[in-house]
């Protein structure tokens, strides 16, 4: 009775423990594959299937509660991990539970380790198909497909083995007498924790390497304030992305497909792409999220290929509706024919004389103009050209259906907190951004929006990004004044003083300043 309970409890041991280093074994693999060769992880590759999924309204929501895009990315990579050792350690249990039941060759144990192994794998395949062409290093989805299904292979194999080795069915290749998973082979048991702490050591070096170099230290990198310019600085332009580990494509692996309906599909090497009558085109991008009075702006000028050199070399067919944008990190976002055939929308490969920076889609992203900068795909891998009505990773979540950029503008200085003096001239200045509309006119309010003065444009900029306005203002009395700035757009449409939320389609309201006059 007590021997019994005694060894069913060891049994439990040894299942979780062999569950559990087998799980280290099967996550070493993965992130060794990720750091070293760009091979989608399951942390990302389960995140970038789910996320699309979640409707625009709820996805807020999740985001409010756990205060921020980075938040919810971290509880994900953290719930895919607990759940793959937690699914690991299941097998182990239940290989275990098989394995003490026989007292001859273990066959029902391993043939239910064979068909878990190769069940998950069929199903990581299968549910995971969409996202499966990530490649993180910028080699084609074809590519990375293979990558991928052949790294989760090894990984759930290694699991496997390790399975085996922790029961010493791989070495005796006969099963102790029953009850005795209390006996466990000496050799199994000494080497097991061992394998489990180097494993464990493994994978957290190599996770402390990929933490080092993830998005959580510069995703929701804004720009705004006193000291903003005509043009944002390359390292301090607005960065936003979806990954946790964004790519770092290498230009040699890199190529651009140019496919779907077309006459001719084309394959671009870097140096061909490079080699097509370039223009510099100044454009300003800004996030569907941007709240107003908020930072998630900036502006460049970029050189680029035109998009539609690009689609006329292909020949384009006939009923095509869309032009997809596939990206490296399986990020997609399109937009319609006409829209892509526009001389102001750019495959581009140059940020303000710079190659593009890792962060802003190292080596060629697109360039939309006019559209919220979810449609200016970074990493760019792949233009399809599609009958269909194909819908991108946020507008799948529900967000759109209009991706136009409202007028926005901006208080940049003052800043809140700083008290001006009565009597005193002070300088009130910022920015105004009317997507591909252009910005006619800026005038500022010192009354919460009752009385309306011109301010003067200091950058006018294009037609494609901000101005950057100025008003002196002599505040006579003491007191507190709500400031507040509205744009009139190159159609002469005055910004809308109605106030939306950034879901489903953009924020919009005028961005109001409560100073306080001393
Ligand atoms: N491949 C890829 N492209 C992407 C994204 C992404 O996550 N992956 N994010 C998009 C979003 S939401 C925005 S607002 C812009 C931001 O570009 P930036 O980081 O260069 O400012 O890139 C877009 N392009
Ligand atoms: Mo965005």
């Amino acid at each position: 009775m007590n021997t019994s309970r005694e060894g069913k409890k060891i049994y439990l041991g040894r299942a979780v423990l062999s569950g559990t280093v087998a799980s280290l074994i099967m996550l070493l693999v993965i992130l060794y594959a990720r750091y070293s060769l760009g091979v989608g992880a399951t942390f990302e590759l389960i995140a970038d299937r789910i996320a699309p999924l979640i409707p625009v309204m709820l996805f807020g929501k999740i985001i409010g509660i756990v205060g921020g895009y980075t938040p919810l990315k971290e509880l994900g990579v953290i719930s895919v991990l607990v759940a793959q050792t937690i699914v690991g350690i299941v097998g182990g249990i239940i290989f275990g539970r098989l394995f003490s039941l026989r007292d001859e060759r273990p066959r029902a144990a391993i043939t239910f380790l064979v068909i878990f192994v190769a069940g998950l794998w069929l199903l990581s395949m299968f549910l995971l198909w969409p996202v499966l062409g990530s490649q993180y290093r910028g080699a084609p989805a074809k590519t990375g497909v293979w990558e991928t299904a052949f790294t989760l292979l090894c990984a759930y194999a290694a699991y496997g083995l390790t399975i085996l080795l922790g029961y010493g069915a791989l070495s005796s290749g006969r099963a102790e007498p029953e009850g005795s998973g209390a006996v466990m082979t000496a050799r199994g048991a000494f080497l097991l924790p061992i394998v489990g702490v180097l494993a464990a050591c493994g994978a957290g070096v190599l996770l402390r390497k990929l933490f080092g170099v993830s998005t959580i230290g510069y995703d929701g990198t804004q720009y705004k304030g006193a000291d903003v310019r005509s043009i944002t600085p390359n390292d301090r332009f607005y960065v936003v992305t979806k990954n946790v580990l964004d790519p770092a494509v290498s230009r040699d692996a890199w190529q651009l497909d140019i496919d779907g309906l077309v006459g001719r599909p084309r394959t671009y090497r870097f140096a061909d792409l490079t080699a097509l009558p370039s223009i510099r085109q100044e454009t300003t991008l800004m996030c569907i999220s941007n709240e107003v009075g908020a930072g998630l702006m900036s502006n460049a000028v970029w050189k680029a290929v035109p998009l539609r050199t690009l689609l006329g070399a292909a020949a384009p067919k006939s009923g095509i509706a869309k032009v997809v944008f596939h990206a490296a990190d399986s990020y997609s976002d399109t937009i319609d024919f006409e829209k892509a055939m526009n001389p102001t929308t750019l495959v581009a490969y140059e940020m303000n004389g710079a190659e593009l920076p890792a962060h802003h889609g190292y080596p060629v992203r697109m360039i939309v103009p006019g559209l919220f900068g979810e449609k200016s795909v970074k990493w760019l891998r792949r233009i399809e050209l599609t009958e269909r009505d194909a819908k991108g990773f946020y507008q799948q979540q529900g967000w759109g259906p209009s991706f136009v950029t409202p007028t926005h503008s901006r208080i940049d200085a003052p800043s809140a907190g700083s008290p001006l003096a009565a009597g005193k001239a002070a300088e009130l200045r910022g920015i105004a951004f009317a997507g591909d509309r252009g910005v006619s006119g800026v005038e500022v309010s010192t009354s919460g929006g009752t009385t309306w003065r011109r301010a003067q444009i200091v950058y006018p900029g294009t037609r494609l990004t901000w101005v950057l306005w100025r008003y002196d203002w002599r505040p006579e009395k003491p007191g507190r004044y709500d400031l507040a700035v509205r744009a009139t757009d190159g159609m002469g449409n005055v910004q809308t003083a109605s106030v939306r939320g950034t879901e489903p389609q953009g924020s919009t309201g005028y961005h109001h300043l409560d100073i306080r006059v001393v």
